[in-house]
């Protein structure tokens, strides 16, 4: 067996963001640059000697090399099995599952989720520790830190692996198993849901529904799951083979992005029901016939009606939603009589809420949610979550989400971003903002009154880990809210998002247009922050 210590500088960018160290493809293509990071992972992990590791991507241009090269990274630091999944394909939730499955050391996910990819587009890299989730910040810090100073990485020197063939080769004294990419998760899928009721609803020929993988990662999971084993018809599964650019298009589950299936939800003949994933699975949006679910209203749904899933008989101890997400969930957990949490964006902080037994579903606005079945967010589990509820109530999408506004009332809810632009702006606009927060308290602005506004931090209740600077919000006292943040997960320049939200008692009023509905939130967050000067655009990007 022959290791070679490599010597290496350090790239003085590798920080990760939100989820995970997010580049150009090109910029991982340099020399020397996965190898670093993929060193300082592993130096920065109390020690992999004899341990397991997940490895696997969301298919994007470049996850097989930098599998190749992971492989023989792991392999001279000594662990002692690695399982990677078929061809290199592993969703994110996947990747969770298995760590837990297996009780794996940790895992390595190769994604930039919603980014585009390509040989133009985006790579990625992030590391989830052994409860199956994204590494909390201590672990990202110490990982950054290491890059700083990293002088030498160690590497095996061997072929290529066949990624494509099934089954256990040695890689120096490291076991690597080709694992199948889906089977795992599919059974964890089986063990929470109604799949008898779900085929029963797929196959009466009175249903329709069409899942768009936005050709990457869960196109093999959701063929295999909805056509072969619940009954689906084929093509119910669109854009289903995961390509390296994934066609071209954004993998982001949004209105903007997943027009395809959108077009078709809003046309003549529309299915019942339509759901898209993003880049690696752990995302999700959710249609009815003509009819958009809010993300954060989905959350709320499936906590109001979890009871009527096998998995969540038992009832939710809690609901932990981030920050920016509306407050609609808050009000069901008012109602169950059980605990609400809110936290930094970032699915990394529900981890501990999770692993405690604090919170049972998570929720994030972005087309996130996710449960303690595993510690990631996870597309195709609400997606199954949906359907097993519309199996049990046997009424329409829209109808589900009327019913719980009549209830509950109507959290109108929307996030504007502003992509690409020019970074020093977007920090100028933050930092006035954030000087001008103390000044607002109490102050009416139209109707409204500012109640509080500042700059959200977090401390975690289960081992006091503290975050700040994660959003600066601006609460009125009506519940309304306006929250400003900078994305974490992009490659070029800036992104800025503003999140509005305000509620509606009046049932009669709920079925306005939220842009309508959110109109003076709008106006007064152009106001308060002068986002057209600042940024130089006239108009958001994506609206959500
Ligand atoms: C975005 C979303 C956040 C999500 C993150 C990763 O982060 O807002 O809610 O957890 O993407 O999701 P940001 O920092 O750009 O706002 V994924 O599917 O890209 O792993
Ligand atoms: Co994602």
């Amino acid at each position: 067996m022959n290791i070679r210590t490599v010597s290496t500088q350090p790239f003085l960018d590798q920080k990760p963001g939100t989820s995970g160290l997010r580049k150009q493809v090109s910029q991982f293509q340099t020399h020397h640059y996965l190898e670093n990071f993929t060193q300082s992972i592993f130096d920065s992990l109390e020690n992999c000697h004899g341990q397991t590791l997940v490895l696997g991507g969301d298919g994007r241009f470049y996850n097989r090399q930098a599998i190749q090269i992971i492989l023989k990274i792991a392999a001279a630091n000594g662990f002692k099995r690695v399982l990677v999944g078929q061809g290199g394909i592993l969703s994110t939730p996947a990747v969770s599952c298995i760590i837990r499955k297996y009780q794996a050391f940790g895992g390595i996910v190769l994604s930039a989720s919603h980014n585009p990819g390509g040989p133009n587009g985006d790579f990625g890299i992030k590391y989830n520790i052994s409860n199956g989730g994204p590494a909390p910040e201590k672990v990202t810090d110490a990982i950054y830190a290491r890059t700083k100073t990293i002088d030498a990485y160690r590497i095996l020197e061997s072929n290529d692996l066949d990624l494509d063939r099934l089954g256990t080769t040695l890689l120096g004294d490291t076991t690597v198993d080709v694992v199948d990419s889906v089977v795992d998760y599919s059974q964890l899928m089986e063990s929470l849901f109604d799949f008898d009721r779900i085929h029963e609803l797929l196959t009466s020929g009175q249903f329709s529904a069409c899942i768009d993988s936005l050709h990457a990662v869960t196109g093999p999971y959701a063929r295999s799951i909805f056509e072969q084993r619940l009954g689906a018809p084929v093509g119910t599964v669109q854009n289903g083979i995961p390509l390296e650019d994934f066609g071209g298009g954004h993998p982001d589950p949004n209105l903007v992005y997943a027009h395809d299936l959108v077009d078709r939800l809003y046309g003549a003949d529309a299915p019942d029901f339509g759901a898209a994933s993003d880049g690696d699975g752990d995302r999700n949006m959710i249609l009815g016939r003509r009819f958009f679910v809010t993300p954060s209203d989905s959350l709320a749904v499936l906590a109001a009606n979890a009871t009527l899933v096998p998995g969540y008989r038992n009832g939710l101890a809690g609901i932990a939603r981030s920050m920016p997400t509306s407050q609609a969930s808050d009000r069901v957990a008012r109602k169950l009589g059980i605990d609400a949490y809110e936290t930094p964006t970032g699915w990394k902080f529900f981890g501990n809420l999770l692993d405690v037994g604090k919170a049972t579903l998570c929720g994030e606005e972005s087309f996130g949610t996710g449960s303690n079945h595993i510690r990631e967010k996870d597309g195709l589990w609400a997606v199954l979550f949906w359907l097993n509820i519309v199996a049990v109530r046997q009424q329409s999408v829209e109808t589900i989400v009327q019913s719980h506004w009549q209830e509950y009332g109507r959290n109108y809810y929307s996030r504007h971003d502003y992509e690409s632009v020019n970074g020093e702006r977007a920090n100028a606009l933050m930092d006035q903002l954030q000087s001008n927060l103390s000044s607002l308290s109490g102050q009416t602005i139209a109707h409204y009154t500012v109640k509080y506004a500042d700059n959200f931090s977090y401390t975690d209740p289960v081992d006091g880990s503290f975050s700040a600077n994660q959003g600066v919000r601006i609460g009125f006292t009506d519940g309304s809210r306006i929250v400003f943040r900078l994305s974490g997960t992009g490659t070029q320049g800036a992104t800025l998002r503003l999140y509005l939200e305000s509620y509606e008692p009046n049932s009669n009023r709920h079925h306005l247009d939220p842009q309508v509905a959110l109109t003076d939130l709008i106006t007064i967050a152009e106001q308060l922050a002068q986002i057209r000067s600042f940024t130089g655009m006239d108009v958001p990007t994506v609206i959500t």
